[in-house]
């Protein structure tokens, strides 16, 4: 049995991760690729719990390094318990974020010092890392506008503008440093579009 592939959606508020997950599930799963879809923080009972704890508008103020630690603890449960089991039985992982998320609102929004999250990234991974990774990036103020139509916003959802500005360019350093695995879509263009575009860069897997 040949090991699965992980693949992991990111981007900014509101740029369609969730609507083109659901999209690449039926996709696949119309090709008989047996896969499980999955999400951070999240995906445990515990990751789960730490993600109602990190997105509660009503928290007490979250230290920047209990955020960070806490993302990383969700994602060792996530990795222990879902994504490595079912990448090793040979079923794909789709993952609607993952450590890129880490970089661009840990590293890029609250300035965290990269070298931290790169030690936290190889303590909790080793050597897992996704075989693709789909940034859907929009300028801020369309994301904003999709994700504002949903109602009440979270802890992160409720942060400036100009953070959201940090966080975009810190994906797309990311996009920049690893351009093998990270494709870059533009998600301000029409869904089929996109969706085309991500058929595209998910065919060299299926082969
Ligand atoms: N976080 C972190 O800080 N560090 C980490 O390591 C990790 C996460 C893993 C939870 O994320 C928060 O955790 C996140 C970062 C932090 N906070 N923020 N912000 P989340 O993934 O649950 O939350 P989100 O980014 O807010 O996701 P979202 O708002 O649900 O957005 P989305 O999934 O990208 O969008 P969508 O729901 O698929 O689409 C939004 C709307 O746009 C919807 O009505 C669609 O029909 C529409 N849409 C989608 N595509 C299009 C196109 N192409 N045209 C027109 N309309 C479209």
């Amino acid at each position: 049995m040949s090991r699965g592939k992980f693949i992991t959606f990111e981007g900014g508020e509101g740029v369609g991760k969730t609507t083109n997950v659901a999209f690449v599930e039926s996709y696949l799963q119309a090709r008989n690729i047996s896969l499980v879809v999955t999400r951070e923080p999240g995906g445990t009972k515990l990751a789960e719990k730490l993600r109602a704890l990190l997105l509660d508008k009503k928290s007490e103020a979250i230290a920047e390094e209990a955020e960070l630690l806490l993302m990383f603890a969700a994602r060792a449960q996530h990795i222990k318990h879902v994504i490595e089991p079912a990448l090793a039985r040979g079923d794909w992982v789709i993952c609607d974020r993952f450590t890129d998320a880490t970089y661009a609102y840990q590293g890029g929004g609250r300035n965290m010092k990269i070298s931290h999250i790169e030690w936290l990234e190889n303590l909790v991974q080793g050597n897992l890392r996704p075989d693709l990774t789909v940034l859907l990036d929009a300028p801020v103020k369309i994301g904003m506008e999709r994700a504002g139509k949903r109602g009440a916003f979270d802890r992160f959802e409720s942060e400036t503008v100009q953070f959201f500005e940090d966080v975009r360019r810190a994906y797309l350093l990311q996009a920049e440093i690893n351009p093998q695995r990270i494709k870059l879509i533009k998600a301000n263009q029409p869904l089929a579009d996109v969706q085309q575009t991500i058929i595209n860069v998910l065919s060299p897997l299926l082969r």
